[in-house]
């Protein structure tokens, strides 16, 4: 047997998503995702005029060959449309594979570790009033962990809170369809540092010490900066600090590390192992925060996360409504599988994706669980699909309030 057809399907079912489809000779379909916000066209690009043709009639069970072969084979190494393409045939690969078997993919990755995979939510508020709503709505879903994010006096729209007004969220999405150029929101690290603190202390004091309370700073603080607001909230007990400077400067973190216990997560924008190698091994961070879709796919993720384990580092594998229902199901049944997960984020799709993507993973009380379907357990309806044409959209660029260009 071998793959006999390879294609991209593109589709915009309430925000973009692109999608490998892998056919073999006796027709099992694989599903990969190669979402890359804002930029999917390059993604799409690369896989359908440079992947596909190197790929039909190939073994579809080579997946560690195929993977190097993408890899090596390109010469050109890392960043994130090649990490996102090779993640895409990854993980069709790996669908394949486990629906051959007819197991779901967590059975082939060593089977489950847990019952269920605990996952926090996004609870945002323009000011504490919304902010308090949405955690309450959280809780009363069975949410365990949320994610914090609010506004901050002086600033206009910012980073990670919904402008819809107060209540639980499942429609908070960065990338807007801005027409030809990105949408600008404005900055002020001071503010923030000022105002922060004081938000989860309140917090606290209204919800108590069991909500595990997370937060992102989004690459926004300097490392000084960072280590100050570390250090203020660590009364506060957060789950952890994310992305508290711009992940690129690992040695960043030692700084921060220096000055506060604040669990540290970073990650997301990262694509390969190499990005991690000084903050795993210096131990700087807690959490790896890569999301299947851009690093690689199962094959590189597994390899990561069982690096991060020696040095006692746990996942918490990103997963923002920018990954598709692939990615996430992906995402999913590594963190069954593995021993060193720490929590996975959910930002559920709205009704429209789940109309494109079936899904069969389940919440129940603050827990995902992929399901039992053989494979990843999320097929793609190609007629629903090709009803969403794909609309340009950017995430927004950031300027601090004088104009400069800030980190987004
Ligand atoms: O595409 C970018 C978003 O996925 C990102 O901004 C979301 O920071 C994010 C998070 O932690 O989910
Ligand atoms: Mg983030």
């Amino acid at each position: 047997m071998s793959i006999e057809s390879v294609d991209v399907v593109i589709t915009s079912p309430g925000r973009n998503f692109v999608t490998l489809k892998v056919v073999t000779s006796d027709g099992i379909v694989g599903w990969g995702d190669a979402t890359l916000n804002g930029r999917e066209l390059s993604v799409a690009s690369y896989l359908s005029d440079h992947v596909a043709s190197m790929l039909v009639g190939r073994d579809e069970d080579r997946i560690e060959d195929t993977w190097q072969y993408l890899y090596r084979g390109a010469y050109w190494r890392r960043g994130p449309v090649t990490m996102a393409a090779i993640a895409a045939v990854d993980m069709a690969l790996w669908d394949i594979k486990a629906k051959k078997a007819g197991m779901p993919l967590y059975q082939l990755l060593g089977g489950a570790s847990r019952d269920g995979v605990r996952v926090y939510a996004h609870a945002s508020g323009t000011d504490f009033e919304a902010l308090t709503n949405a955690i309450t709505g959280y809780r009363e879903l069975g949410f365990t962990a949320v994610r914090v994010q609010t506004g901050v006096p002086g600033l206009g729209q910012i980073y990670g809170v919904s402008a819809a007004g107060p209540g639980v969220r499942y429609d908070y999405e960065p990338a807007k369809r801005s027409g030809d150029r990105p949408a600008e929101e404005t900055w002020d690290t001071r503010q923030y540092l000022n105002h922060m603190p004081g938000v989860f202390a309140k917090i606290r004091e209204e919800f108590g010490t069991d909500l595990r309370l997370l937060h992102d700073g989004h690459h926004r603080m300097s490392p000084i900066e960072a280590a100050r607001f570390a250090k203020d909230v660590e009364p506060y007990d957060l789950f952890w600090l994310e992305d508290c400077t711009p992940s690129e400067d690992q040695a960043a973190l030692r700084l921060v590390r220096q000055h506060s216990t604040t669990p540290l997560a970073i990650g997301e924008v990262f694509n390969t192992v190499f990005d991690y190698q000084t903050l795993i091994t210096e131990r700087l961070i807690d959490y790896v925060r890569s999301a299947v879709t851009h690093t690689g796919g199962i094959t590189a993720m597994k390899k990561l996360l069982d690096f991060a384990a020696i040095y006692g580092i746990r996942s918490g594998i990103h997963g923002p409504t920018d990954i598709s229902p692939i990615g996430m199901a992906a995402a999913l049944h590594l963190d069954l599988a593995i021993h060193n997960f720490g929590i996975q984020e959910y930002m559920p799709h709205n009704e429209q994706t789940l109309e494109v993507f079936r899904t069969s993973f389940t919440f129940d009380r603050g827990f995902l669980h992929p399901g039992d379907e053989p494979g990843l357990g999320v097929e793609l309806d190609e007629e629903a699909a090709s009803a969403h044409e794909y609309t340009k959209a950017y995430l927004p660029v950031n300027r601090l309030l004088d104009g400069t260009v800030h980190d987004w």
